[in-house]
């Protein structure tokens, strides 16, 4: 299991037109972690743009989810998978992805942080802890509880929801080892700023 490495910048793809420059340009500046998430686009495009994404991961040695797809995860290799509440369980995932696959879940409050790690999760993603325009169904989660869930579980825990360079610290501070972020760097007008403010803030934290 490879979740001591969870620190940091998490980054998680959204689909843009100069998604594997921007990828390139975050693994460049240090990012360790990225996500595939392309819950939209057609299976075929999934697979190649994960296959793409696994590759440029490898060549700079970071480690590479896929989400919600345990299948999708299993056809590119992925380090591992991130599963929401309703995408399946964290046992079938390691049946299908092998013992040393990475399983992330999603929670929203503590009793589901504590379940995922009864589960046999390897680390949980928290959230949404502010609001976000990437994600309409999501459910607040609230950064008071951090803490408390920091205090409940072992694992790794990764803040999520609406994450940028003036809020990360906060998240960190909070308990989180590490920040998931979406649109602060696949949407910034100047990411290699972005990023290296977001990586600035974690370690500063
Ligand atoms: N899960 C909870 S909030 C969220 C997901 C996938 C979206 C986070 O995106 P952003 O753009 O970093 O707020």
């Amino acid at each position: 299991m490879r979740a001591h490495r969870l620190s940091g910048l998490y980054l998680i793809t959204m689909p843009v037109a100069d998604l594997f420059e921007r990828v390139e340009l975050a693994l460049q500046l240090g990012v360790r972690t990225l996500q595939y998430r392309g819950k939209d686009e057609a299976p075929a495009r999934q697979l190649q743009v994960a296959g793409e994404l696994r590759q440029l991961c490898r060549q700079y040695g970071a480690l590479f989810m896929v989400n919600d797809s345990i299948q999708l995860a299993r056809e590119c290799a992925a380090d591992g998978v991130h599963l929401g509440q309703g995408d399946g369980n964290v046992a079938v995932a390691r049946k299908v992805l092998g013992a040393d696959a990475l399983v992330g879940m999603s929670t929203h409050c503590l009793a589901e942080a504590v379940a995922a790690e009864e589960q046999g999760a390897d680390y949980i993603g928290f959230g949404c802890l502010f609001p976000t325009g990437t994600k309409t169904d999501t459910t607040a989660a609230s950064l008071h509880e951090l803490p408390r869930v920091r205090r409940a579980v072992r694992l790794p825990i990764v803040g999520i929801g609406g994450i940028d360079a003036d809020n990360a610290g906060r998240v960190l501070q909070a308990g989180a080892d590490a920040v998931a972020v979406i649109s602060a760097v696949m949407q910034a007008d100047h990411p290699a700023d972005a990023i290296r403010r977001i990586l600035q803030s974690c370690q500063t934290a």
